[in-house]
Parts: C-alpha cells; sequence; structure tokens
C-alpha cells in the first residue's frame, strides 16, 4: 500500500487533475517498470500511486455539517478506470502505459467489488459518486464483504454459484483502520469492527468506510458473504448480525468524532451529522444510538429519541412485502437484548404518542413499531425518521397511498419523493466514449460536469442523427464481440439490439419476455411474421440462489436460447443470448450497445429501476410499461420517441378487485403455444419440474400468490405488438436514431447529480 493519508476521511480535496500532483504522478507512473509484471501487480502498483497522489493534502474539517449513509449494500464495479478518469488522469496513464507497450484495457481481467445484489447497492455507489462529483460532504458506511455477490455460470442451461474472492487481485483502494478499530458486542459474542477506508474522488474527496468483522470463527462469519442464505433461522440470524454490526460500527464512530470535536453534549449532535438509511435494513441503527446515549453519555431516553428524530432520514426501495425486515421478538432477544428493550420503549412512546393524537386502535397497529412479538423496522423509521422519501414520483405515491398510508395521514410532511439517479459519469463519460466525443463536438463538453447542458442536444438531434448511427453501430460491434468471445455465440454485430440486464425476478417479468420471443419466433417459422428486422435479445441476470421460480426462469430462456439459435431457418433474423455473471462491467458494455431497453415490471412492482436510466443516456429507447421512473423517463424524453405499453395502474387495480383469470387468456393460440411450451415436451427443465411449477404459479397460483400474480398474461400480446412496432420502426432509419438522441438529450434529469443535489437542499443541509 503506498498511500498513508492523515488517519481520518479523505475531504477536502481538490480534483488533482487541477493541482501540482499530477506531473509527479505522470513522472513516477513514467518510472514504473512494466516489463515482466503482472497484470495484478501492474494494477496493484498503478492504483497505489493514484492513491498516494489522489489523497494528498487532506486537511479534516470538523466542524463540517456530514451525510452520512448506511447501506448494506454497495454495487462499486471496477474502481481503476473510475478514479483515474475522477482524478483527470485516464488518458494520460493510457498514453504512458501505451508508451511502454501496455494497453489499458489489460485491467479489465481484474474484477469488479460486487459489495451489492443490484440497485439498492448501485445506487448507493452513484450517490457517493455524485456527492464527490458535485463537492457535497457525504460519506458512506458499510460491509467489507470478504466474498461479494457470487459468480455465476451456466451450467446445462442452469445457473451454478461460485464464490466471488474479489480481494484475490488485492485492495489496492482501500486504506485499513488498524487505530479505529471498535467492539461490536452481541450477547453471545464480541465481534471487533474494522474500518476499510475508500477515498471517494471528485471534486472533494469523500470516504467509503467498510466493515470488516474479525475475532472468534463465528464472528468472522459476519462479514464473510454478502446476503447469506435467510431460508433457515441460523442464517436469518446472521443477516440481522450484519445489519448491527455495521450500524453500530459506524454510530459508534460517529459519536466518538462528534464528542472529540465538540464534547459529550449531543443535544447538538444533528447540527453537523444527517443519517440516511438506505432501505429497512439500517434502521436497527436508530435503536443503537439511543443505546449509546443513554448508557454511554447518560442522556435521558425521552432527549435521545428526540435528537434521533431530528438526525435520521429514511429512504424506502421497495413495496415488497416479503421484502420488508421484520424480526421477531425471540430473535431479537436472542443476540440485542439491549436492542429489543430500547425498541420495546419507543414503542410505548408511540403508543402514548399516536393515542394522543386520537388515532384508532387499527390505526395504531398499522404504525406500530412492535406489534404481536415482531419488530417492524420500516415503521420504526416511518415513526422515527424526519424524512421518508421514495425513489420515483409513482413509488412514492404507493408509499403515501398503500403502504405507509396511515402514516402519512399523521406526518404528511415526512414524506417526500427524490427520484433515483445514475452517475453520468461512469454511466456515459466512461463507458461510451465514443458517445462522449460525440457530444463534445455538438453541444461543447460543459455537460460533462453539468449534466443540464446535454439539452442542447436536443435542437440538435436531425443533424447528429448521422454520426450517432456510425456510433451506435461501434459501441455495438464492440459489445457483439465481447459477447461472441466470452459466451461461444455468433451473433451478428449489426442486429437490432433489445437487451433486458437486471436481478431476476418474478415482478421484473423477464418470463414475459421469453414468451415474447417464442411467438416472435414461431410467426417467423409459420410466415406470419414478415419483413422483421434481424434482431437479438441479450438477457442478464442473477437469481437469488434459493429462488427457485426465478432458477426455472434462466432455464427456460436459456431452453430457448439453444433452440432459436439451432434453428437454421430463423437464425439469421432472430438470436437470443442469456449472458453469463451479468455485473457492472458487463452492464457498462451492454447500455452503450444496446438499442432498446426492455423495462417491463408489473405497473407498480418496480420502485424505480436506473438500468432504463442508464440505457437513455446512451441512447436506447425504452420499451416499457408504466412503472417506476418508466413513467418520468417517457414524461421527458416523449412518448413518441419510446414505446410504451400494457396496463396501467387503474387496469390492474380493476382486474384485481373483479378477480383476474389468466386460464381464459391461454384461449388465444400465440400465448396457449407459447405458455404451453412449459410443459408439452418442447423443452427439458432436466426432471426438476421447475417448468411445470411456473406453468402452475401462471395457472393456479404457487406459494401464497395468485395465479398469474404478475400479470404476464394480461400484458404479453401488446408487449410482443409493441417489440414488432419497434422492430418496423428501427429498418436503419434516421428518424429512430432521432428517437435515440432525444432520450439521450433529454436524460440530464436522471444523473445522480440531480439526486444527490435535492437530498442536500431537501433533507441534509436545509
Ligand atoms: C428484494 C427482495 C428479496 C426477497 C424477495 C423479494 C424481493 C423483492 C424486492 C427486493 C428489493 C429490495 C430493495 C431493492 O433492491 N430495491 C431496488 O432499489 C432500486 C434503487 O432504488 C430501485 O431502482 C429498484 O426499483 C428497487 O427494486
Amino acid at each position: 500500500m503506498g498511500a498513508n493519508p492523515a488517519s481520518d476521511n479523505f475531504i477536502n480535496h481538490t480534483k488533482m487533475g487541477e493541482k501540482m500532483d499530477r506531473d509527479k504522478f505522470l513522472i513516477e507512473l513514467n518510472g514504473i517498470e512494466t516489463d515482466g509484471k503482472t497484470v495484478t501487480e501492474l494494477y496493484n502498483e498503478i492504483s497505489a500511486l493514484a492513491m498516494k497522489y489522489g489523497c494528498a493534502d487532506i486537511k479534516v474539517n470538523r466542524n463540517e455539517r456530514r451525510a452520512s449513509y448506511f447501506s448494506i449494500e454497495y454495487l462499486i464495479g471496477r474502481s481503476f478506470y473510475n478514479n483515474l478518469m475522477e482524478l483527470g488522469v485516464l488518458d494520460d496513464v493510457k498514453a504512458v502505459l501505451a508508451e511502454k507497450g501496455v494497453d489499458i484495457n489489460i485491467f479489465e481481467e481484474i474484477e469488479d467489488a460486487a459489495l451489492g445484489n443490484g440497485g439498492l447497492g448501485r445506487l448507493a455507489a452513484c450517490f457517493l459518486d455524485s456527492a464527490a462529483g458535485t463537492g457535497i460532504p457525504l460519506d458512506g458506511y458499510g460491509i467489507r464483504y470478504k466474498y461479494g455477490l457470487f459468480k455465476q455460470k451456466i451450467e446445462s442451461g442452469f445457473q451454478v454459484e461460485l464464490p466471488d474472492d474479489w480481494q484475490r487481485f488485492g485492495d489496492p483502494w482501500s486504506i485499513r483502520r488498524e487505530n479505529e478499530k471498535t467492539e461490536i458486542k452481541f450477547a453471545d459474542m464480541t465481534v471487533t469492527a474494522v474500518p476499510y477506508d475508500m477515498p471517494v474522488f471528485g471534486k472533494r474527496v469523500n470516504t467509503l468506510r467498510l466493515y470488516q468483522a474479525e475475532g472468534s470463527k463465528e464472528a468472522e462469519k459476519i462479514s464473510e458473504y454478502l446476503y447469506p442464505a435467510d431460508d433457515t433461522e441460523e442464517g436469518k440470524l446472521l443477516r440481522l448480525r450484519q445489519e448491527y454490526f455495521f450500524s453500530a460500527a459506524a454510530i459508534n464512530d460517529l459519536c466518538k468524532r462528534y464528542v472529540k470535536a465538540h464534547g459529550p453534549q449531543f443535544k447538538n449532535f444533528d447540527k453537523f451529522n444527517v443519517i440516511q438509511l438506505n432501505d429497512t435494513h439500517p434502521v436497527i441503527a436508530i435503536a443503537e444510538f439511543i443505546r449509546v446515549l443513554t448508557s454511554e453519555y447518560n442522556v435521558t431516553f425521552t432527549s435521545a429519541l428526540k435528537i434521533a428524530k431530528r438526525t435520521f432520514a429514511y429512504t424506502n426501495h421497495t413495496v415488497m412485502p416479503e421484502a420488508l425486515e421484520c424480526w421477531k421478538e425471540e430473535q431479537m432477544e436472542k443476540i440485542l437484548p439491549d436492542i429489543s428493550d430500547i425498541i420495546k420503549c419507543i414503542s410505548v412512546i408511540q403508543d402514548r404518542e399516536l393515542n394522543g393524537m386520537l388515532c384508532s386502535d387499527e390505526e395504531i397497529a398499522e404504525m406500530a413499531v412492535y406489534k404481536h412479538g415482531v419488530f417492524n423496522m420500516a415503521n420504526l423509521a416511518v415513526y422515527v425518521c424526519k424524512s421518508v422519501n421514495g425513489v420515483a414520483k409513482l413509488h412514492t405515491e404507493i408509499l403515501k397511498s398503500e403502504l405507509f398510508k396511515t402514516a402519512y395521514e399523521y406526518y404528511p410532511k415526512k414524506f417526500n419523493n427524490k427520484t433515483n439517479g445514475v452517475t453520468h459519469r461512469r454511466w456515459l463519460e466512461l463507458c461510451n466514449g465514443e458517445l462522449a466525443a460525440m457530444l463534445d463536438k455538438y453541444i461543447g463538453n460543459g455537460w460533462r460536469r453539468d449534466m443540464t447542458e446535454i439539452g442542447e442536444l436536443n435542437g440538435k438531434t436531425e443533424q447528429a442523427a448521422a454520426d450517432f448511427q456510425v456510433v451506435k453501430q461501434t459501441k455495438k460491434s464492440q459489445l457483439i464481440k465481447y459477447i461472441n468471445e466470452r459466451e461461444g455465440t455468433d451473433i451478428a454485430d449489426n442486429m437490432l439490439v433489445y437487451a433486458q440486464v437486471k436481478r431476476l425476478h418474478e415482478y421484473k417479468r423477464q418470463l414475459m419476455t421469453a414468451f415474447a420471443i417464442l411467438e416472435i419466433y414461431n410467426g417467423l417459422k409459420d410466415g406470419t411474421i414478415r419483413d422483421f428486422y434481424p434482431s437479438v435479445f441479450i438477457f442478464g441476470a442473477k437469481s437469488a440462489p434459493s429462488y427457485k421460480r426465478a432458477k426455472a426462469i434462466i432455464k427456460f430462456i436459456n431452453e430457448i436460447a439453444a433452440k432459436v439459435n439451432g434453428d437454421k431457418q430463423t437464425n439469421k433474423l432472430l438470436k437470443v443470448v442469456f449472458v453469463t455473471d451479468y455485473n457492472v462491467s458487463y452492464a457498462e458494455k451492454i447500455v452503450a450497445g444496446a438499442d432498446v431497453s426492455l423495462q417491463v415490471s408489473t405497473v407498480g412492482t418496480e420502485a424505480s429501476g436506473t438500468g432504463n436510466m442508464k440505457f437513455m443516456m446512451n441512447g436506447a429507447v425504452t420499451c416499457g410499461t408504466m412503472d417506476g421512473a418508466n413513467i418520468e423517463i417517457v414524461e421527458r424524453a416523449g412518448e413518441e420517441n419510446n414505446y410504451i405499453f400494457g396496463a396501467r395502474v387503474e387496469e390492474i387495480e380493476k382486474l384485481n378487485k373483479e378477480g383476474y383469470e389468466p386460464v381464459k387468456l391461454l384461449e388465444d393460440p400465440a400465448i396457449k403455444a407459447a405458455v404451453n411450451s412449459l410443459i408439452d415436451g418442447t423443452f427439458t427443465d432436466g426432471g426438476t419440474g421447475g417448468f411445470k411449477d411456473l406453468y402452475d404459479s401462471l395457472t393456479i397460483g404457487a406459494s401464497w400468490h395468485k395465479p398469474d400474480n404478475y400479470f404476464v398474461l394480461t400484458d404479453l400480446q401488446p408487449y410482443v405488438q409493441t417489440l414488432l412496432k419497434i422492430n418496423s420502426d428501427y429498418k436503419g432509419s434516421n428518424s429512430f436514431a432521432v428517437k435515440q438522441l432525444k432520450n439521450i438529450a433529454n436524460s440530464a434529469y436522471f444523473s445522480s447529480d440531480r439526486t444527490i443535489k435535492e437530498y442536500a437542499d431537501d433533507i441534509w443541509f436545509k
């Protein structure tokens, strides 16, 4: 490790490119001997050098008000290129290495830090980038998992999971803070939390502090795996330990820093600190904060709760009931008895407060932080936090009208919306240098710092259409080449590219896309679909290891891919590929090369989506439902420049009310042929019963769900028609390129620079 900056956060630093350090950095870089070194060695050496210069000149300002982001996931991806870009030296490093005969792309073999599952963790990473990039003091806290999100292999069409040992390449971007360790106490063990700090470079340098659990073998398990299987009691308790572990370590850190700077009078804590809880996992931090204040600093319970109410803010990221954190009293008692007592005390105070507000018993029950031996962590967050936000307009409306309806009636001012965003630096500038250069040509390079400038492209879309087609073709060729090499496919690089890449979940309806492809395939075979522009469907997804139905969907897609790709009659027109081990680095290539972004969740289920925004920035049109942030995407880029289909909220509500009978839809022969392929022997699930289970889930219902709980069959025909409409609009035409450019031109709103500014202005620093 080359760098050893001050043992505190990396704050108050200006962009390296603006300082003299850059020259010194380049001189040292020039001196690096490359001959005979492995990629890993070079990677570590160059990264250490960037750390040394990037983290220099750190001044700590203890009087500054800071926001802390608590998140159990950070889906960072690759740091190397991004950090060099943020430091303003990526092109220099590329040139210096090229002179030495080293292609900078060799570092692509260094694996991603995948300390997250999907959108929630990636959002956390985008927010850190945007805060540093725009000069907002925001530090992240989380867990330094030994193994990140599993690596996916596909064997005979089935997902197989392998451990993701991301640290085997070294971890040059982290600094272990040996002298800032802290002890975390559970009833049955004490665990040492060791902080590892990662700088987040930008206009200023912020810190992502990830804790590693050390001590006994049992203790170390806490930071071993991201998302331990929670289908056993042991797994559930481990998850609770993880939540408490990092929340408690972070609270401890913030309290210590506060006391050091301001003394043990906590009444001003919230003047210097605001804590944003990323979903329900870290909500336990509220109880820990009260525990620390009352037991270690003699603050009364009432005062501690009051301070907590001024300090914490909560973001909800899903309305799926199964994903909302609830803990049984026995579980909490067993490992965290003090926390259990504290939440019960909060519950007594809440009860008193709500009775005083003349709430009915039902209303009190709905909002209760503790009821019938269960702690409801979302309710705890809503009760204590000063701000509660959803992540897209529709999602926030659903929070207000359904999930937290009663709380909204009593505490309307807490509720607000913060539509998600993505960092345009990684998701445009870095992943699509060709498009970035094209934009510079048409509108200047100001958009790189201030994304609102991209709006200037609106007046130039006709003019830029031909250039854009060249850029898109370049990115598509790169993508297809990469896929063919990695997946062993032979896809032509001039096909229309439709892509659905995201976690695998029934509500996201990858199954509906699979059926739609089958219908198109059948139509091409029997001649009912003619003049079809050659197209490829790209899927990328990981399924939770214990989520059987999601795994069956992966197998089904792979069965379809094998059949369609192997059919000589149609395979010049239609190809399907399921890319293995989809991750951030794969996403960077796919969003740049795709023409059509498939965002087809059942309305009301996808809180926001962020992949939709990445595609938009790279000029893919959205083919999607009026769900999550899709609504806001088309509101800005125009419905005429995107492809919206499917049942709207009111229609779904109506079907739910009047009774939905999906079996009736099977009377349509096209739907029937597609759906029956699950059970008529067209495909094999290798005797697992997975396909029959999928079929049953659509026709008779499975688990606790109604038949076709996600309305796949309702939306299937409109979906197929929309895919075909896109196909006929495309045909290599200028007007399609103009639609794509309109999406880019109107994507400023979806930069997380905008989102983070809203958090800062409305919640953190107002
Ligand atoms: C997790 C699980 C796990 C158990 C099975 C059911 C289920 C359903 C949903 C989830 C998601 C948990 C939270 C999450 O990742 N939300 C995602 O957050 C993104 C960032 O705000 C947002 O764009 C996605 O729409 C949302 O799904």
